[in-house]
C-alpha cells in the first residue's frame, strides 16, 4: 500500500516479555513507519489496590524477575516518602550494593545473552583458527588469564558438537547466512566463549543480592531499610549476615571489576570496531532524554546533588542546558492512552501518576488485518499496545543507561565524561556517535564498570560503619498503621538498568487506594499519544535499511539495544 510493504515480527525474542513489532518498508526496504505493541497485561496496580503497602514491594517486585529487586526497591522507597520514615546508613549502603549489583549483572546478560548475537556470529566461530584467536584476545585484553589457543579449541569443539548433533540450542534461529554479519571468525569465536564466561558468572554476581536478601530473584526488601541483620563476632541476631558472607561479597565485588575490565569492556571495544560505521538507530536520544538519577551517598537525602546517577531531562537535543526533573510535579510527568488498551474519562486529557487510573480496554482498530485473536496488522491509528504513553512536559523520551550517560556529560560529571571519552578516542568516532544503536550499546557496558567500581565504595562505607560499631539496618519506629495520619501519597525513584522508574501510590486509611508504576521501558515502548508523537523504540526504527526484509537483523539490534522488558512496561 502507500506506506509500503509492512514487516510483523511477533514475538520480538531474547528479551522479558511479549513485544510485536511492525514497520512498514519502502521500495528499497528503508523503514517508514513502525510500531511497537506491549501484547499482554498482568494489572498488578489493580491487585494492589485496598491492601497493606508494606507489602506492596512483594507484589510489585513480582512485575519482573529480570529487574528483580529494583520495583522493590522503588516501592519502599515510595512507602517512605508517604510515611516520612528514615532509613539507617547501613541500610542505604546495601540497598545501593544490591541495585548496583543488578545494574552490572542485567548489563553483562543483556550484553552476551541478549544482544550479542545480533552482532556476533557462532556458526561463523567455527572457521576460526584458534591461534588467531588467542593473539586477539592477548592483543585486546592482555591481562585476562584464559587466552590459550588450546582453551579457545576446547570451545569451539563444544560448539561443533551442537552444530553437528543439529541442536544449536540457544544460537538456534538466527540469520546466519546474513550479510550485516561483519566480523572475522577469530572475534566470532573469542565472543561466544564469553558468552559461555558470562553465563558461568551469573551465578556469582547473583550471590550478593542472595545474601542480603535471603534469595534471587526476588530477594526480601523492607520498608524502613533492609531484613536482614548483621552479626559480628557474635554480637547481633543469629542467623543474620556475618563477616564470612560479608568477606564473600567483598570478593565478588572484586571478580565483577575484574570481569568488566578484562572481558565485557575489550569485546565491546573490540566488536564495535567493526560496526562503528552501522550508526542507524539514534531515534529520541538525539532529542529527548531523561534520567531521575539513583544511589543516594548519604541516607534519606534523593535531592539530585545527593545521587551519584545523574537526574535531568534534554529536550530538543540541546545538551547546553539540562531541565530540572521533579517527580511529584502534576506538569511533568503524565500517561496517555488513546492508542493505549485502557480507557480514561478524557482520554485527550493525560493524568499525573498520583491521579493514575487503570482501566483495561481492548478494542482493536478498524484497520486491523485479522481477528481479535490472530492479528496480521494492527492499526496505529487505533490503540494498539498494552503499553501506556508517558510524556515529560509532553516530549516522548528515552530512558536508560545512554539517557543516563548523555544527562552526565552535558552536566560535566568527570567520571562518566571520562569513560565517555576514552571510548570516543579508542573507536576514533565524534561525540555524534553516542546517538545511534551501538552508542547505547556502549553507555550500557561503561555504566556496567562504573556500577561495579561504587559497590566497592558502598561495601567499604558499609564495613567502616560497621567497624564503628553500627550495627542497624532497620527503623521500625513507624511500623504500626496506628502512627500513621488518614490520608498521605507518596513517590519513590530508581534508576532501573533499563531506565528511569518511578512508582506512586496514595495511602487512605492505612490502604493502598492508587498505586501507579511509571516504567523504563514504558518510556521507550511508549505507543503514539494525542498528538501522534511516537515513542522511542518506534523512533529508533525510522529510516533504518533492513538488507533482508524476511531476516530483520536491523530491528533486532535496534530494539534489543534498548533492552526491552515487556512484562515490566504493561504490568
Ligand atoms: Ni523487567 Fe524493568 C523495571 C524495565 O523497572 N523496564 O530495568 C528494568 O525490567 O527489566
Amino acid at each position: 500500500d502507500d506506506a509500503g510493504r509492512r514487516v510483523v515480527v511477533d514475538p520480538v525474542t531474547r528479551i522479558e516479555g511479549h513485544m510485536r513489532c511492525e514497520v512498514n518498508i519502502d521500495e528499497d526496504n528503508i523503514i517508514r513507519n513502525a510500531i511497537s505493541s506491549g501484547t499482554m497485561w498482568r494489572g498488578l496496580e489493580v491487585i494492589l489496590k485496598g491492601r497493606d503497602p508494606r507489602d506492596a514491594w512483594a507484589f510489585v517486585q513480582r512485575i519482573c524477575g529480570v529487574c528483580t529487586g529494583t520495583h522493590a526497591l522503588t516501592s519502599v522507597r515510595a512507602v517512605e516518602d508517604a510515611l516520612n520514615i528514615k532509613i539507617p546508613e547501613n541500610a542505604n549502603s546495601i540497598r545501593n550494593i544490591m541495585q548496583l549489583s543488578l545494574q552490572a549483572h542485567d548489563h553483562l546478560v543483556h550484553f552476551y545473552h541478549l544482544h550479542a548475537l545480533d552482532w556476533v556470529n557462532p556458526v561463523n566461530a567455527l572457521k576460526a583458527d584458534p591461534n588467531a584467536t588467542s593473539a586477539l584476545q592477548q592483543q585486546i585484553s592482555p591481562s585476562h588469564p584464559k587466552s590459550s589457543p588450546g582453551y579457545f579449541r576446547d570451545t569451539q569443539n563444544r560448539l561443533k558438537k551442537f552444530v553437528e548433533s543439529g541442536q544449536l540450542g540457544p544460537f538456534k534461529n538466527g540469520y546466519w547466512t546474513n550479510p550485516a554479519y561483519l566480523l572475522p571468525p577469530e572475534a566470532d569465536l573469542l565472543a561466544v566463549t564469553h558468552y559461555l564466561e558470562a553465563l558461568d558468572f551469573q551465578k556469582d554476581i547473583m550471590k550478593i543480592r542472595t545474601v542480603f536478601g535471603g534469595k534471587d530473584p526476588h530477594p526480601n526488601w523492607l520498608v524502613g531499610g533492609v531484613p536482614c541483620a548483621i552479626n559480628i563476632d557474635g554480637v547481633g541476631a543469629v542467623g543474620a549476615v556475618n563477616m564470612e558472607r560479608l568477606n564473600l561479597i567483598s570478593s565478588i565485588i572484586d571478580r565483577t571489576i575484574t570481569f568488566i575490565d578484562q572481558v565485557y569492556i575489550p569485546d565491546l571495544l573490540a566488536i564495535a570496531q567493526f560496526y562503528k560505521g552501522w550508526m542507524y538507530g539514534g531515534g529520541l536520544s538525539g532529542t529527548s532524554l531523561l534520567a531521575y538519577g539513583d544511589i543516594p551517598d548519604k541516607a534519606n537525602d534523593y535531592s539530585a546533588s545527593n545521587l551519584l546517577m545523574p537526574r535531568g531531562a534534554i529536550i530538543n537535543g540541546d545538551l547546553s542546558k539540562v531541565h530540572e526533573v521533579d517527580l511529584t510535579d502534576p506538569e511533568q510527568i503524565k500517561e496517555f492512552v488513546p492508542h493505549s488498551w485502557y480507557s480514561y474519562p478524557d482520554e485527550a486529557v493525560g493524568l499525573h501518576p498520583w491521579d493514575g487510573i487503570t482501566e483495561p480496554n481492548y478494542k482493536i482498530g478498524p484497520n486491523t488485518k485479522g481477528d481479535r485473536t490472530h492479528i496480521q496488522e494492527l492499526d496505529e491509528a487505533a490503540k494498539y499496545s498494552w503499553i501506556k504513553a508517558p510524556r515529560w512536559r509532553g516530549h516522548a523520551m528515552e530512558v536508560g543507561p545512554l539517557a543516563r550517560y548523555v544527562v552526565g556529560y552535558a552536566q560535566g560529571n568527570k567520571e562518566i565524561t571520562e569513560q565517555i571519552n576514552f571510548v570516543l578516542k579508542t573507536l576514533d568516532v565524534p561525540v555524534s556517535a553516542l546517538f545511534s544503536t551501538l552508542g547505547r550499546t556502549a553507555a550500557r557496558g561503561l555504566e556496567a564498570q562504573w556500577a561495579a567500581g561504587k559497590m566497592r565504595y558502598f561495601m567499604d562505607k558499609l564495613m567502616a560503619n560497621i567497624k564503628a560499631g553500627d550495627l542497624t539496618t532497620a527503623n521500625v519506629e513507624r511500623w504500626d498503621p496506628d502512627t500513621w495520619p488518614s490520608s498521605v501519597k507518596g513517590v519513590g525513584f530508581t534508576e532501573a538498568p533499563r531506565g528511569a522508574l518511578g512508582h506512586w501510590l496514595k495511602i487512605e486509611d492505612t490502604k493502598i487506594a492508587n498505586y501507579q508504576c511509571v516504567v523504563p521501558t514504558t518510556w521507550n515502548g511508549s505507543p503514539r499519544d494525542e498528538q501522534g508523537n511516537i515513542g522511542a523504540f518506534e523512533a529508533a526504527l525510522m529510516n533504518t535499511k533492513v538488507e533482508r526484509p524476511k531476516e530483520p537483523v536491523e530491528i533486532l539490534r535496534t530494539l534489543h539495544s534498548f533492552d526491552p522488558c515487556l512484562a515490566c512496561s504493561t504490568h
